[in-house]
């Protein structure tokens, strides 16, 4: 490539780590892009393990310390896939460094840890985003479309259901998303900030919450090792100490009502991150587990045909996929984050503005922190609005 070179430090190299590598190593690939993502360096804590990850996936270099990581003069951009605990000390160090910054979700646990993220990045001039990955597959991207463009009318109900089920067996061990310290909270902000982001990105801001979360496996087996979603018991048991469902009632701004469940305890849902959309003139369904696909009724439709038509969002004029294979060869989980990697690159290369940023980051902690508020009060809780 003859472009300039994008210098990337990736921190953090498990589950989301693999996910961000396989983004950087492709998107020049697939993607035309104005600067050149260069794997520059990896790290993570154990120095012999982030070393052997850096062999295998291509990054230049490895380190077992972030602080120096982010300092470095051949760094242009710091991606943090670590745990949310981790994100607000990072976020800040790299932006003070002058780094863009790309952060995975939740954007961190309170919404006044993500205001001072926001004003370390505004502050520094850096381009910020957040890492929304399902927004970005193209038939999220279309339903957007649509709803803009009125194919669906007015919007009155949104309907998210994220179900997962690798947490039904009590004898999975511990490990750090089943811990508040490390995680925040358990499938309301793993699972639910993807949705409350959805429904964001969709339908608009929401103004007013009422919910509930629940324990329902309160102690487990301790943890020996974990990678990625899968572990192996250790010596004696540990309490959780994050919820396992998460379930809330919204009141959007424009006047949409929307339903949000979160779980992941439920058997049979592997990756269920599924929304329905219902406007005055038409409807749209997605589901992650069958993420090309894009159900749309209309109420245009002649009466004598009416019923849901599936679109399928792989042909070369429905975002993102024109750059990825002919229409109809599916694309799956890894391309959102190759998605997010182009539009980071290019945002940075002509100096405009990234979509979602970290002012959606700690949007959606506004509503994840406002639902906590209403169980607090058994009531209805406001949204703090963020600028
Ligand atoms: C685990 O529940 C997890 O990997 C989440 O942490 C991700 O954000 C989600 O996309 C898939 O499930």
């Amino acid at each position: 490539m003859s472009q300039k070179p994008l210098n990337v430090a990736l921190i953090g190299y498990k589950f989301m780590g693999k996910a961000h590598s396989q983004a950087w190593r492709t998107v020049g690939r697939f993607f035309d892009l104005d600067l050149d993502p260069v794997m520059k360096v990896v790290c993570g804590r154990d120095a012999k393990a982030v070393a052997e990850f850096a062999d295998r996936w291509g990054w230049e270099d490895s380190s077992a310390d972030w602080e120096e990581v982010v300092k470095r003069d051949d760094v242009d951009v710091v991606d943090i896939s670590t745990p949310g605990s981790t994100h607000a000390e990072i976020s800040i160090a790299a932006a003070q460094a002058g780094k863009h910054v790309f952060c995975e979700k939740p954007l961190t646990f309170t919404v006044a840890e993500g205001k001072k993220m926001l004003a370390a990045v505004r502050e520094a001039g850096v381009k910020h985003m957040v890492n929304f990955n399902y927004r970005l597959c193209p038939a999220v991207s279309l339903a957007k479309q649509m709803i803009d463009s009125g194919s669906i009318g007015e919007v009155r109900h949104i309907r998210c259901t994220y179900l997962q089920d690798w947490l039904v067996d009590p004898e999975f061990p511990m490990n750090w998303r089943l811990r508040q310290e490390a995680a925040g909270s358990g499938a309301h902000g793993d699972l639910g900030a993807h949705s409350i982001d959805l429904a964001r990105f969709l339908v608009g801001e929401i103004g007013e919450v009422v919910g509930t979360k629940k324990t329902f496996i309160k102690e487990r087996p301790a943890e020996g090792t974990s990678s990625g979603l899968t572990a192996q018991a250790g010596e004696g048991t540990e309490k959780v100490t994050v919820d396992d469902a998460s379930l809330f009632l919204a009141k959007f701004t424009n006047g949409a009502l929307g339903s949000f469940e979160a779980t992941r305890l439920a058997p049979g849902r592997k990756n269920f991150n599924r929304f329905e959309i219902n406007g005055s003139a038409g409807s749209l369904v997605w589901c992650f587990e069958e993420l090309n696909c894009l159900d749309f009724y209309s109420t245009a439709d002649p009466s004598t045909q009416q019923g849901f038509r599936r679109i399928i969002a792989t042909e070369g004029d429905h975002p993102y996929a024109g750059n990825w294979w002919p229409p109809g060869h599916m694309l799956g989980y890894d391309h959102g984050f190759t998605h997010a990697a182009y539009n980071l690159t290019q945002s940075i290369a002509k100096d405009k503005p990234c979509v979602p940023d970290f002012r959606d980051g700690a949007q959606c902690v506004a509503v994840l922190e406002a639902v906590d508020a209403s169980i607090e009060s058994s009531s209805w809780a406001k949204v703090e609005m963020i600028d």
